[in-house]
């Protein structure tokens, strides 16, 4: 009982912000007063708030309205939020998908409102592709194909040790650890239904399965969470005697590894060579001092891009409908002393 009132109540702030936001006038857009309605997925990692902020923020320079909704991890709220949006008329919305499907309805009744949609971060799958305006994001399935590359050069080709010594005392020896039969991976996957998951799964695929030497041995999903990510880590070595590799789709998920990891007298780095994307400053302090072998930036700092496009598609103006953040990949053969803080 004591829930649903929260719940009501929590509708009811939410329905106050739509409504206390004065509807900006035509004229406004030139000087970015438009209302965006944007809905965000949760707050599961650190990469999470930092795009979160990032959004926030970036609206506030543009001058514009911001109407923000938290859906909790649930695609049923983000469906609830983008109908106020539709309610209260904003200029034009943005989402982060939770999952790829299930989106078509609400936004033929956003078409139907005549409010333009941009896709953010994850991607969506739909029929008819004419019922968002663009997608502004990054691209996991060459984040999957950068991370099986890394393998690629560290199990085929590693490059020569590096001359200055003191790397090695700083970071994972480098060594590649030694082992008998195939190169055992065990991958960590996002959430299930995102295209994050499945694009970074299938990236590292087209990559990894052209080399017999690797082997997938487990592949389960810990939802992009450390919580998680430990759970599953523990299992496994409850399970496996033998790993070589964790692929793991999210820092998150890592770190949770690496703690199950530790527990159990494992060197990380070094007994298992680990891959993780998003490049959060825990997973660059954790390949500083060798407890992870590369990083794969997956870059959250997407508002500024988000807001120049909204103001376009406000305008009436047509967007790209494909924008792909700019993003790096981090090793252990890295000098990693100039690189600046990453802000998540
Ligand atoms: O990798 C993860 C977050 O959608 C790219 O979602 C994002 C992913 C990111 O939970 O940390």
């Amino acid at each position: 009982m004591k829930k649903a009132f929260y719940r009501f109540a929590a509708a009811v702030v939410l329905c106050g912000v739509l409504f206390s936001c004065k509807k900006a006038e035509a004229g406004d857009v030139r000087n970015g007063g438009i209302i965006l309605g944007f809905s965000q997925i949760g707050a599961e990692s650190a990469w999470r708030n930092c795009n979160t902020r990032s959004v926030q923020e970036a609206a506030e320079q543009a001058g514009i309205q911001l109407v923000f909704f938290n859906a909790e991890q649930k695609q049923e709220n983000q469906i609830k939020a983008i109908r106020s949006f539709i309610a209260y008329q904003v200029d034009v919305i943005a989402f982060v998908p939770i999952v790829s499907e299930g989106w078509e309805n609400v936004l033929e009744e956003a078409r139907d409102a005549k409010i333009p949609v941009l896709i953010c971060d994850r991607e969506i799958t739909l029929e008819d592709q004419s019922l968002y305006a663009g997608y502004l994001g990054t691209d996991s399935a060459e984040e999957g194909r950068n991370a099986a590359r890394y393998l690629v050069r560290k199990f085929m080709d590693p490059p020569p040790d590096p001359p200055d010594s003191s790397l090695e005392d700083s970071r994972g020896s480098g060594e590649v650890p030694s082992r008998t039969g195939p190169i055992r991976i065990v991958e960590l996957r996002g959430t299930e239904g995102s295209s994050q998951a499945a694009k970074r799964a299938g990236g590292f695929k087209e990559v990894i399965g052209e080399y017999p030497e690797f082997r997938i041995i487990y592949s389960e999903s810990g939802d992009f969470l450390r919580s998680k990510g430990y759970e599953l880590m523990r299992a496994v070595l409850d399970e496996y005697e033998d790993v070589d590799v964790v692929y793991s789709h999210n820092d998150s998920m890592t770190l949770g590894a690496i703690d199950a990891m530790k527990e159990r007298g494992i060197r990380p780095g070094t007994d298992i060579v680990i891959v993780t994307i998003d490049a959060e400053q825990a997973a660059i302090n954790a390949l500083k001092r060798g407890e992870v072998n590369c990083v794969v930036e997956c870059n959250p700092k997407q508002g500024p891009d988000i807001m120049d496009l909204a103001l376009r598609l406000a305008r009436g103006e047509s967007i790209p409908r494909i924008s792909y953040m700019e993003e790096e990949v981090f090793t252990e053969w890295d000098d990693l002393s100039t690189l600046p803080p990453r802000g998540y």
